[in-house]
């Protein structure tokens, strides 16, 4: 966490206490028009590559209606070990500086992913803390959106319940097993409370890793792509049994993004559940919520469970 007597790089003072509090930011104007075609650029070569898939793959993941006549992707995995631009781009000032205005000057990569939420059939994600998945040793740990197309209310935007990220860790299972989401009602949130980050091509959104959010099917005929890039302060380290990454030392060092790594975690109190047992049928978010009894938003067009 960042000790606040360091001054800060890009945000303002009240941008920091409004993450604070809330739990989330939208900064426009982050990444240039460049970038962002550039960004666009990679997607189309990505996607020229997986046209003739069948199945998902450690890059790809797929529509439930895709078919190799009429590909359709729904994430692409790890995108920065894809293309240099995302690589890039993770590491410049545009997504670091205002993480380290939040996190402190250490930081470590937890993952990243492509969204497409692709128009008219782009998969909704149902409500979830991205902690049920991975919790750590202390949560200064967020996700930075990209927005790489403009994010407007009817494409799906992200939606964030603004001050849950101070609340507890829901219950995500469901049938004994871990689902990846969780009950608004038994959480008791109502929908209507819930704050869609918008903004225009080259915004970013942040959310706190507790924070409850999801997004709805994009019914729209605007893409939806935003690329994520989930980032820990590098003294959070994943608990045993979750979902976090940590197959060896030098694996972990080795996505060090900024700053200095430790052997030495940060373990705060900090409320958990573990993601056990893993569900039948393992994959993306998408697949692992498909197991759920809790259905948050209704299915796209394609094959449904
Ligand atoms: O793409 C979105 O709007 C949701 C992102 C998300 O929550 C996830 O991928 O875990």
């Amino acid at each position: 966490m960042n000790d606040m007597t360091r001054p800060l790089e890009c945000l303002t003072p009240e941008q920091a206490e409004a993450y604070a509090r809330d739990g989330y930011l939208v900064l426009e104007g982050r990444v240039s028009a460049q970038v962002i075609a550039a960004c666009h650029a990679e997607i189309d070569r990505i996607r020229n590559e997986a046209r003739h898939l069948t199945a998902h793959t450690d890059q790809i993941d797929l529509e439930d209606s895709h078919t190799p006549d009429d590909p359709r992707i729904r994430r692409i995995k790890l995108p920065h070990k894809q293309s240099a631009v995302i690589d890039d781009l993770m590491r410049s000032d545009a997504i670091l500086a205002p993480v380290r205005d939040l996190l402190g000057p250490n930081l470590r990569l937890q993952n990243s992913k492509l969204n497409m939420k692709s128009a008219r059939y782009g998969a909704p994600v149902d409500w979830h803390q991205d902690w049920s998945f991975y919790p750590y040793t202390n949560d200064d740990i967020l996700a930075v959106g990209v927005f790489l197309d403009d994010v407007t209310e009817e494409n799906g935007p992200l939606m964030v319940f603004p001050g849950s990220h101070r609340g507890p860790v829901h219950d995500h299972h469901s049938d004994g097993y871990f689902a990846g989401t969780m009950s608004l009602a038994a959480a008791g949130l109502d929908p209507k409370d819930a704050v869609r980050a918008m903004g225009p091509a080259g915004s970013i959104s942040i959310h706190h890793v507790r924070t409850v959010h999801g997004s709805d099917l994009n019914r729209s005929s605007r893409d939806r792509a935003v690329l994520f890039y989930e980032i820990a302060a590098a003294d959070a380290f994943p608990i045993a049994g979750s979902m976090g990454m940590f197959p060896s030392l030098e694996e972990f060092d080795s996505r060090m993004l900024f700053g200095r790594s430790t052997i030495e975690p940060r373990v705060t109190n900090v409320p958990v559940r573990i993601p056990q047992p893993q569900p039948p049928t393992q994959g993306s978010i998408y697949e692992i919520q498909k197991q759920s009894a809790v259905q948050g938003f209704e299915r796209g067009p394609g094959k449904r469970m």
